[in-house]
């Protein structure tokens, strides 16, 4: 069979994907660390770095994010950050271990009149030997274009939960919009990262309804982040009833197996799970994360507690 023909034929169907959600939990979880070494070592995780390159004042109305205008949430917007300054932080991350180095604006969509000094932070990052990833909102065809020719390996573009559940959570733009970009993606030849946030209020169903789109795109995006809602204070879903680390890691082991060639991502929330959570979430396929002692704009657990995990768990970061 060619690849082609292998992608079409393991297309998932909702009943998959609700029944993996129900599963007992240490068969689901057995399965999940099965498949994951078939495709991966399990005992490695991909280190990301993010930087925010433009915080705040954002025109979106996102109900869990702590950048939109909206919203008063206390954050000090400021505009996009010098390309030295890029480049430091690129700089520093590459020599805390990070292999990827990811620049988030908070914007609907870049102007084109900041395309140039965007794709000359790219190139510059890829110089250093950063894989290099960018979240700037939506994207023209041109402008995806653009970036892949200055270098950009990979574009974050979250569907962020369930089409059904999604205009409860954003009204200034449709599920369909954040596909269209996603496509664009594809087109200009860049990797896709593509995943979302649970702990959001949504039902399971909407969670296999999330998992349903990445796992049935053609190809699944190589880069799945799996968030836990970082509550903030002043946004709709600030008060939002957290996820259990074990109902996370359920989550995370689903996504393996549905996805066994992607990497999955722990992502925002590490800070507040426990050792334990996130070990389980490694035997349960996720083998991405985020460094650093911030994200865009909360806080992670950082160098010194995670060299101290990861040293616990004979697990390398690559
Ligand atoms: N503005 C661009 C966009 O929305 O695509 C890029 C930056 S935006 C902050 C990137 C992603 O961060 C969102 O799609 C969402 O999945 C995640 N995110 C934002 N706020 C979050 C929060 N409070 N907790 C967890 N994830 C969050
Ligand atoms: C993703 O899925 N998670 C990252 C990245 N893509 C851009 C962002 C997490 C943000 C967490 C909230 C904050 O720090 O503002
Ligand atoms: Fe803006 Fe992105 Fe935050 Fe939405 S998630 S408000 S688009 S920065």
């Amino acid at each position: 069979m060619d690849g082609e023909a292998r992608i079409e034929a393991a297309r998932w169907t909702r009943e998959d994907v609700e029944a993996l959600l129900a599963a007992p939990f240490a068969e689901l979880v057995f399965r999940a660390a099965e498949v994951h070494r078939e495709h991966f070592n399990p005992n490695e995780v991909q280190a990301s770095r993010l930087v925010s390159i433009k915080t705040g004042g954002c025109p979106e109305d996102c109900g869990y994010c702590n950048q939109s205008a909206h919203f008063k949430t206390g954050l000090k917007a400021s505009k996009l950050m010098d390309r030295e300054k890029v480049l430091a932080e690129a700089k520093r991350a590459k020599a805390e271990g990070a292999s990827r180095f990811c620049m988030g604006a908070a914007w609907r969509a870049p102007k084109d009149r900041d395309m140039p000094e965007l794709c000359g932070m790219v190139a510059e990052v890829k110089a250093m030997g950063l894989e290099t990833c960018m979240t700037l909102g939506m994207l023209s065809g041109e402008q995806a274009r653009s970036l892949s020719e200055a270098g950009l390996d990979y574009y974050n573009h979250n569907i962020d939960t369930s089409p059904e559940y999604y205009d409860q959570v954003v009204t200034t733009r449709t599920f369909e919009d954040r596909i269209e970009t996603l496509e664009e993606v594809r087109s200009a030849g860049m990797k896709v990262c593509c995943g979302g946030i649970v702990g959001m209020g949504e039902k399971v169903e909407d969670r296999a309804g999330f998992l349903l789109v990445l796992a049935n795109m053609t190809p699944p995006p190589e880069s799945v982040p799996i968030n836990a809602l970082m509550p903030i204070d002043g946004t709709p879903l600030g008060r939002s009833k957290p996820v259990s680390g074990l109902e996370f890691a359920r989550l995370i082991a689903v996504a393996r197996i549905l996805m066994p060639r992607s990497y999955v991502r722990l992502s925002a929330g590490r800070e507040q799970m426990s050792d334990e959570t996130q070990a389980l979430c490694f035997l349960a396929g996720a083998n991405s994360i985020f460094v650093g002692d911030e994200l865009l704009t909360t806080n992670n657990p950082g160098q010194a507690k995670d060299a101290a995990l990861f040293e616990t768990l004979g697990v390398k970061l690559v």
